[in-house]
């Protein structure tokens, strides 16, 4: 007899509980949550988007990504619970349900999912993808220096077997295009993009293969401080805030910096817990408090734009 799957937002999932969490939330809430497959991977497996609101093409869109790199659990964690949290609280939270009757929100829950396969299998700590590099026996391009954006400005991403292999040109890897084309083609519609990795809790916005400070800094900058104070507030979880390339370290090819380039003038991106005592091994006893504080910077980004 069939035992009726439930789905722990409390745990880890692996990619075959994902997939069957995307047609679960689309079957629960038709009217609210559809499934779009925007490409493949290296592997063949699918690219899924969740879009989630009050079905509308019309309205402003955000566009979020978590999993982009495969050791980084927490980030897909977040995904699913956003989705769930969106789709629970609508019509009982005030806010949220102003913002899914006004916006719609495309959610990819894991952006590379062939590495986050192998995080699961064979290497725990993975970050690239899984695709196969000429004249090299090193597997994998990092997803988050293969964009069209300044890509190859550094040289520390030339090596086939670095971890921040660049890839051999912008966008050649099959998940970056499929992302890319995806945003492309919804450039009317997204007024915001966030991105999740995880760990150093930190809230990055453009640039990282420049220091000069984007055109709209200051707005950046003020957002960024107000959603990390409201995540505080939950746990007093300290983030700091500021552009890539000061903050953290310079970076060519992300998809934040291009995201940005390409005409999306609101785009973050979230460094969840911890900050290094567990570092990409976050325990699952953090799961839900992370992803509750995290929710209320997010609506607060949220909020912003539809005010903009
Ligand atoms: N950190 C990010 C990385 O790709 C980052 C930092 C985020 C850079 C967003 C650019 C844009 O190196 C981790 N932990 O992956
Ligand atoms: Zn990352």
């Amino acid at each position: 007899e069939d035992i009726p799957y439930r789905h722990s937002y409390a745990k880890y999932n692996n990619w075959d509980k994902i997939v069957a969490w995307t047609e679960k939330m689309m079957n629960k809430c038709p009217e609210m949550v559809s499934r779009i497959k925007i490409g493949k991977t290296f592997e063949d497996n699918p690219l899924y988007v969740l879009k989630v609101g009050k079905q509308d093409e019309r309205k402003p869109s955000i566009f979020m990504d978590c999993g982009i790199h495969a050791r980084e659990w927490i980030s897909p964690a977040f995904c699913q619970w956003f989705v769930y949290q969106a789709t629970k609280s609508y019509g009982k939270n005030k806010i949220m349900t102003k913002l899914l009757d006004r916006m719609n929100f495309y959610v990819l829950p894991v952006f590379n999912v062939d590495g986050y396969i192998w995080s699961w299998t064979k290497n725990r700590m993975w970050r690239k993808n899984r695709s196969m590099n000429q004249n090299s026996r090193c597997i994998g391009t990092d997803l988050n220096r293969n964009f069209n954006v300044s890509w190859n400005l550094f040289p520390d991403t030339n090596d086939p077997c670095s971890a921040i292999y660049r890839g051999p040109a912008a966008e050649s890897e099959k998940e970056t295009k499929a992302v890319a084309d995806f945003i492309r083609s919804h450039l009317n519609s997204i007024k915001a993009y966030i991105t999740f990795h995880s760990y150093s809790q930190m809230l990055l916005f453009p640039h990282g293969y420049t220091t000069k400070l984007a055109p709209n800094h200051n707005i950046l900058d003020k957002v960024a401080k107000i959603a990390t104070e409201a995540l505080a507030t939950l746990y007093e979880t300290q983030y700091i805030y500021g552009p890539i390339a000061s903050t953290i370290y310079p970076v060519s090819g992300s998809s934040l910096d291009w995201a940005y380039d390409v005409g999306i003038k609101h785009t973050f991106a979230f460094e969840l817990r911890d900050k290094g005592k567990f570092g990409f091994l976050l325990p699952e006893s953090q799961i839900k408090s992370t992803c509750k504080e995290t929710m209320l910077a997010v609506k607060f980004i949220a909020k912003y734009i539809l005010k903009y």
